[in-house]
């Protein structure tokens, strides 16, 4: 759809109520009208069709297998036992392919036909969770570091990102009374939306908050990132970054991952005045002459970056004071058990691909029954625990938190009896493998990516073995196009999807989320792929250094020439030290 259209679509549609009443009412098709199915994303849904079926459905005079995917808005991936059981309920009642954790820490089901949209809706909202605002050009759900390590400085992170959530959501009633029944009144349609304006942003808008040493969220990768600057276990506030993002296209080079610039330091108290700031200045001179060019990233490289950060000071009425150090030591998440200083334990289980289905094949080719196990350990923490919570992570994995010790024995238990328990002896190479959806819903897929990652796992584990680095902690990232919703291009290893069965291969990203990767290979089937890495994995194997990783090995040899943008400007990777904080 072209830049005018999405911007005359949401200008026109009465604060994003168009005509989705009269759409979802039409029982002639499985599929809502055309400016409604850009509409209905802002309410956390997208129309879709099986890509499988999508062929022999044309060939048979049949319009395409419509049906819907729903996200949820859940700020910081928490659930708590309960709203699992009901979320779980509706993914079998209504949903295909059972429940699916995001890379920011959301739901998605997949499959829900247009009939059981409105239904779907109830349930989710039923559970006091909700879907606004978790698509759309507005500000998504907001990540933020899932591991309850540091509990304290834990809490208030996550009670900031719920509070930036909040600030952000829309004004309009649309939601509540499209899905939720509620009574039209005068002025509907007409709501104030200060933050937002009647075209609301130009582009979807990220945040996600960091709390060094991890880097779940791989906050440089997101339009605002805020990175926790926590002494003597006491948040002191934020270093401020923006600018990040993932998303580009084959062969245009006016598009490009970019990497977080950070900008100085906020204090707790002004995180909300910083957010509008961003956001506003974002949805002022954003570009909306042209999509592709939208995002945040590319307004602060037209605009520069100096420019960016006075008219974000000027709207907030203060001045950032410079950024405090801190040091990333991983992105990705960290499995198993850890105890927090309250003395309870949490469980990172590892979700493949962050698909929660029964009858997946675990690693060893055994299935698995992750729906029910999950079912089971939130049972059980209902009865049994006050305070326990199941927390998604931005890495599509599963933190079970706050659990009594004298639980852990049972948890492990069912952990074992329905396969969640993979972490224990999975490859490094395979905990930490990511990969988006892409086939057969999403309708932006060139290649396969969750239905191939175990594929290629495998076929990687052994070239790793055979060159005696099966232990080698390798972060693998697939997407099946550019758009990059797995992050690819913070992969050591990635492969971007260009048509089927043919991938861009990337190398050399770091494994603190600080370095972007740089094109190998184009457009290579898979056994060129694993040509392609044989002898660098060879080399890597001989001549690592103590504790190096695949990425730093690469760089350092010059084997891929990364080039990194920095304030707008490419600075070659010579001038860059894996140290170096954006
Ligand atoms: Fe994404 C579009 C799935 C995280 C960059 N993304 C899509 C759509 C909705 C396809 C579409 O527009 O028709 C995909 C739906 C597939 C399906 O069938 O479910 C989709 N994105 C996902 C999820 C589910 C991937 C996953 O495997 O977990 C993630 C949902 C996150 C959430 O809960 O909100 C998801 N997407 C991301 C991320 C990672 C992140 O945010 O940390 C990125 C890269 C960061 C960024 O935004 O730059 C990402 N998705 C995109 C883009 C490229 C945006 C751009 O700047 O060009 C698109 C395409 C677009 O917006 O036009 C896209
Ligand atoms: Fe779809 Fe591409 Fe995102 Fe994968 S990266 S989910 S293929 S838009």
């Amino acid at each position: 759809m072209t830049t005018t259209s999405v911007e005359e679509i949401k200008q026109g549609s009465q604060r994003l109520r168009g005509s989705l009443l009269e759409s979802l009412a039409d029982p002639v098709t499985g599929a809502l009208r055309e400016d409604d199915q850009t509409l209905i994303k802002y309410h956390g849904s997208y129309q879709q069709d099986d890509r499988d079926v999508r062929e022999a459905r044309r060939l048979a005079k049949l319009e395409p297998a419509y049906s819907f995917m729903i996200r949820t808005r859940t700020p910081g991936g928490v659930v708590t036992p309960g709203q699992w059981l009901k979320l779980d309920a509706i993914a079998t009642a209504f949903a295909e392919r059972g429940l699916r954790i995001t890379t920011r820490q959301a739901f998605q089901f997949h499959g829900v036909i247009k009939t059981g949209l409105k239904a779907t809706m109830q349930a989710i909202n039923a559970a006091l969770i909700d879907t606004l605002a978790a698509c759309g050009d507005v500000n998504r759900n907001v990540a933020m570091a899932a591991n309850p390590l540091q509990s304290r400085a834990h809490a208030a992170v996550h009670a900031h990102a719920a509070a930036v959530s909040a600030h952000l959501l829309p004004n309009t009633r649309a939601y509540y009374e499209i899905w939720l029944d509620e009574e039209r009144i005068a002025g509907s349609g007409e709501e104030s939306e200060p933050i937002y304006g009647n075209a609301y942003l130009p582009r979807k808008f990220k945040i996600g908050f960091a709390i060094p040493p991890c880097n779940d969220v791989d906050v440089f990768a997101q339009d605002l990132g805020f990175i926790a600057i926590v002494e003597d276990g006491q948040l002191r506030g934020y270093n401020v970054s923006i600018g990040g993002g993932m998303g580009a296209t084959h062969g245009d080079a006016e598009t490009y991952p970019r990497l977080g610039d950070t900008i100085g330091f906020i204090a707790p108290e002004q995180l909300i005045a910083i957010a509008e700031a961003v956001v506003t200045a974002q949805r002022d001179y954003g570009n909306r002459a042209v999509r592709k060019r939208a995002r945040l990233k590319y307004t602060i490289d037209d605009r520069g970056l100096d420019w960016f950060k006075t008219e974000v000071e000027r709207r907030a009425g203060f001045s950032l004071l410079p950024p405090r150090p801190f040091a990333f030591r991983h992105n990705g998440d960290r499995f198993g058990w850890i105890e927090g200083e309250d003395g309870r334990a949490h469980l990172t289980l590892r979700i493949p691909a962050g698909r929660i289905v029964d009858g997946a094949l675990d690693g060893r080719g055994e299935e698995v029954r992750h729906l029910s196990g999950l079912r089971e350990i939130a049972r059980l923490l209902e009865t049994h625990t006050a305070g326990a919570e199941l927390r998604m992570t931005p890495n599509q994995n599963l933190v079970i938190a706050g659990i009594e010790t004298n639980l852990r024995a049972r948890i492990d238990a069912l952990a074992a009896e329905y396969g969640l328990d993979g972490y224990r002896n999975a490859s490094p190479l395979r905990r930490h493998a990511l990969a988006c959806v892409a086939l057969p819903t999403c309708g932006l897929a060139m290649a396969e990516a969750e239905r191939y990652l175990p594929d290629f796992v495998a076929k990687l584990e052994t070239l790793l073995a055979r060159h005696g680095i099966a232990d080698a902690p390798i972060h693998l990232r697939i997407s099946g196009c550019p758009n990059g919703c797995s992050r690819p291009y913070l992969g050591e290893i990635a492969l971007i999807g260009k048509a089927p069965g043919r991938y861009n291969l990337m190398l050399g990203a770091d494994h603190r989320g600080q370095r972007l990767n740089a094109l190998y290979r184009e457009n290579i089937d898979e056994a060129r792929i694993l040509d392609a890495l044989d002898p660098l994995l060879a080399d890597y194997a001989r001549q690592r250094g103590p504790d190096e990783r695949f990425g730093d090995f690469l760089v350092r040899r010059a084997i891929v020439a990364i080039a990194q943008r920095r304030a707008g400007k490419i600075i070659p990777i010579e001038h860059i030290s894996a140290e170096t904080e954006p």
